[in-house]
């Protein structure tokens, strides 16, 4: 590391005009990370708009951008650390706060054992460096209990491609900047921007595919803001894609329209998959997918006839229990059809932090340990987050006595019966690093703060590993921040540091300051840009130092997305897994599953995302909270007439674990049979004011913590069985809940 490596003053990146200062920086609140141009008056946010020059966004912005103001000016947002007092919070000092943490999660440590420490990491710590010291913390505390998002999120993605390809890691991403055919299924990014697959302004990227003479198809229950853009629209029913996808590989078998040599070449298994899918005809499945025969040969013929096709699925398909399985049959067609690793395919960056190269070396610890009951398996060293409250209620050796979570709100945001809440509210100690009281934090005995998004100055290394661009930019400071606040890499540091042996700890604490100096994240980023694959380590003169990063208006572009698949491969023969058996066995199971109504209920719930809600929070930013940006219900004019309800009626949702109650929205965009809800709503009791006045409930008090994907126990929320009927008959306790 060269001296203008090291990590300088944030005013880099800030041009001033007249008493107002505008700073080149991020939007970190989704992965798209946009660029954005904030300019200050008078101490205060005057203006946030897209930034032109980013290299990635080229100026694109979505409504949240704008709330970063609201946010950093929300009086509700906490400045100084909290402790509990009574049912209550008082500031206090940060050094008090982590003496006496320390003093107890050592306490705990000795009593219990490591099993007595808990800790959740939340959505926005991938956003930031706060991941990187999370899963630090994580090594610090030891624990199995360890628990995150991404267990109500990706995880299915993850464990497809560990088998498929080798590594977890190895998540293919959607070349849609190239591809002549782009299929997006339980996915809708023009609303989303999409995950996973990042793409910063995913309409416009839509758009180009068509101007370039492409096609876009939508599979999914619900007309969505993404499939009105589309050339083709199919609508599936909830859970039906993988009966779809099964009928699509029979075709492109049977038909013999498979990519021969790209197979011979990259692939083993395909003997398997012909055995798997030899009944699996478009008529067989049609019902069970909900899609007709003749859609399902059409779908399967254009992939394989396209210049450049590729499937790319995300969260409608991964939060179902067959998750893992949707998730490889799509990896699957685009292998077999010669789009896997090829330029409008399925790719896989080139990443600054080159962590596909490094996948092979990664292990994914499948079933290291496994939860109290038995009954999940530990993957890539966590557990899934259904299980949580269980692991802290239930009696006996290992439980959950000390809890940390990071930037995550589970209560809110995980189905759970309740439990989770009453879980939280009885550890001996619970530690929440969030800025704000939440359904979920409200229960800590001390909550840790970081600075506001607009005073933190990072780059994010993760992000980029999933890009569809290959891409890094620097995320500037807006304000200073105010003195003796901490970001959360320093917070999560100095927990760290209590939980070291007591002589160690003695010795190191006079040192604390230069050590935390030395473990500042833009040290970590400045030696990941200038050692990875573009570092002028490597490349000499024409190779990117972080002073060059840090000096551009909108980030470096380091290309589009490149062939790489036999460099990086990380299975034992280095070939793609087509068929690793127990996928095919579980397919074959479901396919021996005979159809019909699988519950008493008869409506399909699933979830739905709106364009100025972040998952559980934002909304105590007023801006983000008004008009049809609300907690309705969707549901087809056909089905609200069979019940005789009209548009904005109180319905009641009643599942088999729980009800709410939320105004209906009557819309011909739904699938006949299938409801919609949003999930992050009915805040009670937190300490965000405006967000606790507004209407709404909770929709995961409606799923069951139960179903789960089959190989991961990610949470399916994507398809619950339910009823729903006029609130006149709710009774006065369940109105009043919700
Ligand atoms: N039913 C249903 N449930 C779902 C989903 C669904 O589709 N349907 N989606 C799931 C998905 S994909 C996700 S990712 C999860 C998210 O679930 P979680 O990660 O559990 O929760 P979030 O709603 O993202 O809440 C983020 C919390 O972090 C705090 N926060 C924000 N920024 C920062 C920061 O920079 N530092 C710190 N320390 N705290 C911060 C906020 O105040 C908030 O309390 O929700 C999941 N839950
Ligand atoms: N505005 C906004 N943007 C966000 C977020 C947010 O809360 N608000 N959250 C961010 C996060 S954490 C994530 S993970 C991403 C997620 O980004 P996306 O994956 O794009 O998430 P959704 O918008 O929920 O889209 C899921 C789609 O799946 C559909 N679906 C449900 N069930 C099924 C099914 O059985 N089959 C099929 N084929 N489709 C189904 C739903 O109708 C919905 O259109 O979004 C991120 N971006
Ligand atoms: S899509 Fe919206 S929330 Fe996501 S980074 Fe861009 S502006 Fe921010
Ligand atoms: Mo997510």
């Amino acid at each position: 590391m060269t001296t203008t490596d090291l990590p300088l003053p944030s005013t880099r990146g800030a041009t001033a005009e007249g008493a107002s200062t505008t700073h080149n920086t991020q939007c970190t609140l989704c992965e798209s990370h946009c660029g954005i141009q904030v300019t200050v008056t008078d101490g205060k946010v005057s203006r946030i708009q897209g930034n032109p020059d980013d290299v990635f966004s080229h100026g694109y912005i979505c409504p949240k951008a704008t709330a970063l103001a609201g946010l950093h000016e929300d009086p509700d947002r906490l400045r100084t650390p909290m402790r509990r007092v009574g049912d209550g919070f008082e500031p206090v000092g940060w050094d008090e706060a982590f003496a006496d943490i320390g003093a107890r999660l050592r306490r705990i440590r000795k009593a219990h054992g490591r099993r007595a420490f808990g800790m959740y990491l939340g959505n926005p710590s991938a956003h930031s460096s706060a991941a990187i010291y999370g899963l630090l913390l994580r090594e610090a505390l030891k624990t199995p209990n360890f628990f995150s998002a991404s267990s109500i999120d990706q995880m299915p993605h993850e464990y497809a491609a560990w088998k498929v390809l080798g590594s977890n890691v190895l998540v293919p991403i959607t070349d849609i900047d190239r591809t002549q055919r782009l299929v997006i299924i339980g996915a809708n990014p023009a609303v989303s921007n999409s995950s996973i697959s990042i793409m910063p302004g995913a309409k416009r990227r839509i758009k180009a595919v068509q101007d370039r003479g492409g096609t876009v198809v939508v599979i999914d229950p619900r007309r969505t803001e993404t499939a009105k853009l589309a050339d083709e629209y199919v609508s599936v029913r909830p859970g039906g894609d993988l009966y779809l996808l099964l009928g699509m590989l029979h075709v492109l078998i049977e038909e013999d329209l498979c990519d021969t040599a790209a197979i011979a070449r990259q692939a083993v298994g395909l003997p398997q998959l012909r055995r798997l899918v030899a009944d699996a005809t478009p008529e067989a499945v049609a019902e069970r997918a909900g899609v007709d025969p003749e859609t399902i040969y059409t779908l399967a013929r254009d992939h394989a006839a396209a210049e450049s096709a590729v499937l790319y699925c995300r969260i409608g398909v991964c939060q179902q229990e067959t998750g893992t399985l949707v998730s490889w049959l799509v990896t699957v067609i685009n292998a077999v059809t010669g789009n896997l690793d090829r330029a409008g395919g399925a790719m896989f960056s080139t990443p600054v932090m080159d962590v596909p190269r490094l996948a092979k070396y990664m292990s994914a610890g499948h079933g290291a340990w496994t939860d109290r009951s038995g009954r999940y398996k530990s993957f890539r060293g966590e557990l899934p987050a259904v299980i949580m409250a269980d692991e802290i209620l239930t009696d006996g050796d290992g439980q959950i006595k000390a809890m940390i979570t990071v930037a995550g709100n589970p209560v809110s945001s995980i189905p759970q019966k309740g439990r989770l809440d009453e879980a939280m509210a009885s550890l001996d100690l619970y530690v929440a690093v969030d800025m704000y009281i939440t359904e979920t934090s409200r229960h800590a005995d001390y909550i840790l703060p970081p600075v506001s998004p607009l005073e933190r100055e990072d780059v994010g290394l993760l992000m980029p590993v999933f890009a569809v661009r290959n891409n890094i930019r620097y995320q500037h400071r807006s304000f200073e921040p105010p003195a003796g606040t901490k970001d959360d890499w320093e917070i999560l540091s100095l927990l760290m540091l209590e939980l070291l042996p007591t002589p160690l700890r003695q010795i190191i604490t006079p040192l604390r300051k230069p050590l935390l100096g030395a473990m500042n994240p833009l040290r970590m980023a400045a030696f990941a840009v200038s050692s990875g694959p573009y570092g002028w380590i490597r490349k000499g003169r024409k190779g990117i130092s972080m002073k060059r990063l840090r000096d551009s208006i909108g980030g470096l572009d380091l290309g589009p997305l490149q062939p790489r698949l036999r460099q990086i491969i990380a299975t034992r023969d280095r070939k793609v897994q087509l068929a690793p058996d127990e996928f095919v066995d579980a397919a074959t199971a479901l396919l021996d599953r005979p159809s019909g109504p699988t519950s008493a209920y008869d409506l399909q719930l699933i979830g739905r995302r709106l364009l100025r809600s972040n998952n559980s929070w934002l909304h105590n930013v007023p801006s983000m909270t008004s008009g049809s940006n609300q907690c309705t219900l969707h549901m087809h004019p056909d089905d609200a007439k069979l019940r005789g309800l009209d548009q904005g009626d109180m319905v009641l949702v009643t599942s088999d674990v729980g009800k709410v109650e939320v105004p209906l929205h009557i819309s011909d965009d739904m699938r006949p049979g299938t409801v919609s809800m949003p999930h992050g709503w009915g805040h009670r009791k937190t300490g965000w004011r405006h967000a606790d006045s507004l209407p709404g409930a909770n929709v995961n008090d409606l799923h069951d913590p139960g179903r789960v994907d089959t190989f991961t126990g990610t949470a399916a929320v994507n398809n619950t069985w339910v009823t729903v009927a006029a609130s006149t008959a709710v009774d006065a306790g369940v109105a009043a809940q919700a």
